[in-house]
């Protein structure tokens, strides 16, 4: 449990240093909103704090998507294929600057 933890942890950074990278060469706003769409998604119960719970509910189900197999544990293939599409869905959602 606890190396899976790390692996979200690993996740998280890995698309935190993303979405950094992205808004040093776009506005810095728009960086600072995809922090708060993870927040809103983490913060199940909207209450502004996000509990061990909400925590761990969020990224057993990024977890979910990320197993594309489901055979309960994520290759690095399974886990670039997830950053493509995230970036992919990113893009699509984008309705300016493409
Ligand atoms: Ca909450
Ligand atoms: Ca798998």
């Amino acid at each position: 449990m606890k190396k899976l933890i790390l692996t979200f942890a690993a996740l998280i950074s890995l698309c935190l240093s993303g979405c950094s990278h992205y808004g040093k060469s776009h506005e810095h706003k728009k960086s600072h909103h995809k922090h708060d769409q993870m927040w809103d998604k983490m913060d199940a119960n909207k209450d502004g704090g996000v509990t061990k719970e909400e925590f761990d509910k969020a990224h057993s189900e990024m977890f979910t998507k990320m197993d594309a197999d489901k055979d309960g544990k994520i290759t690095k293939a399974e886990k670039k294929a997830f950053k493509k599409a995230m970036k992919a869905e990113k893009k699509s959602k984008k309705p300016c600057c493409q």
